[in-house]
């Protein structure tokens, strides 16, 4: 009898694989050191927000975010969702403080961006952010998009955690309708974790983040999140093609 196994158990995968299957997201915690997380701090230093913007995006080419994005840990995490040839393709650094403050609500992250507009069915509406066109993709593209988060400080009730609702991501893609219901009924969860730990989530896991409540006194207690979204090639027909942004 060949004992080999082509698949892997359910019994057998890890924890945070089987919970991005089940839950749409997964915290997995101690990824980098609190050291490393204060090295890449310093390093990251010249990237900064506009004001009144929440997040800095479209950041992948910078030289530290690519080197993170291309770190052997988050591909591994990548590849071991997605498929062997999971890569990066957009970033956007998070950087929230009571100076920075936010909130986003109830949503499915739903739009890629794209090189060149072009119309094909399922595709759009279209729209250009930041110079990038974006359109709204199907979900068949869209399950094949995994977003790792590295969290640079401690993420904790107060200083605006990002919310899902769990299994949600297997819903499809949502109206804004079905959003707001779900909200409405569902317990949300609040993605907790200290620096240097990963979420990993589905873009159609749907989710919030709600503002910090940290004081102007306490500016010290930022929520500074580089959000890296991977995917595998050929997830867009052609003639799109994914931009890397
Ligand atoms: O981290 C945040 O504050 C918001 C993140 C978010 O809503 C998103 O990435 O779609």
């Amino acid at each position: 009898m060949n004992s080999s196994r082509s698949t892997i158990a359910a019994s057998d995968r890890p924890e945070w694989l089987r919970s991005i299957d089940e839950r749409g997201y997964a915290l997995v915690p101690d990824v980098w050191s609190a050291r490393e997380v204060l090295a890449l701090l310093v390093s990251l230093a010249d990237l900064s927000s506009r004001p009144g913007r929440a997040g800095i995006r479209h950041v992948l080419h910078h030289p530290v975010v690519s080197v993170i994005a291309n770190d052997r840990r988050l591909i591994d995490m990548a590849q071991s969702v997605l498929g062997e040839n999971a890569f990066p393709f957009r970033a956007t650094l998070f950087d929230k403080s009571p100076d920075a403050n936010w909130l986003v609500s109830w949503h499915q992250d739903t739009a890629l961006p794209l090189v060149e507009k072009i119309e094909t069915p399922g595709w759009g509406p279209w729209s250009i952010k930041e110079g990038f066109h974006y359109a709204h993709a199907p979900a068949y593209a869209l399950n094949k998009v995994l977003a790792l988060r590295l969290h640079f400080d401690d993420c904790t009730p107060t200083n605006g955690p990002l919310r899902v609702l769990s299994g949600t991501h297997r819903m499809g893609v949502l109206t804004d309708d079905d959003v707001s219901r779900l909200a409405a009924e569902l317990e949300p969860v609040d993605c907790l974790i200290a620096k240097g730990g990963i979420l990993a989530m589905r873009p159609l896991v749907i989710h919030a983040a709600s503002k910090t409540r940290a004081q102007k006194s306490q500016a010290h207690i930022p929520r500074r999140v580089l959000h890296i979204e991977y995917a595998t090639p050929g997830i867009v027909p052609q003639p799109l093609q994914l931009s890397t942004t």
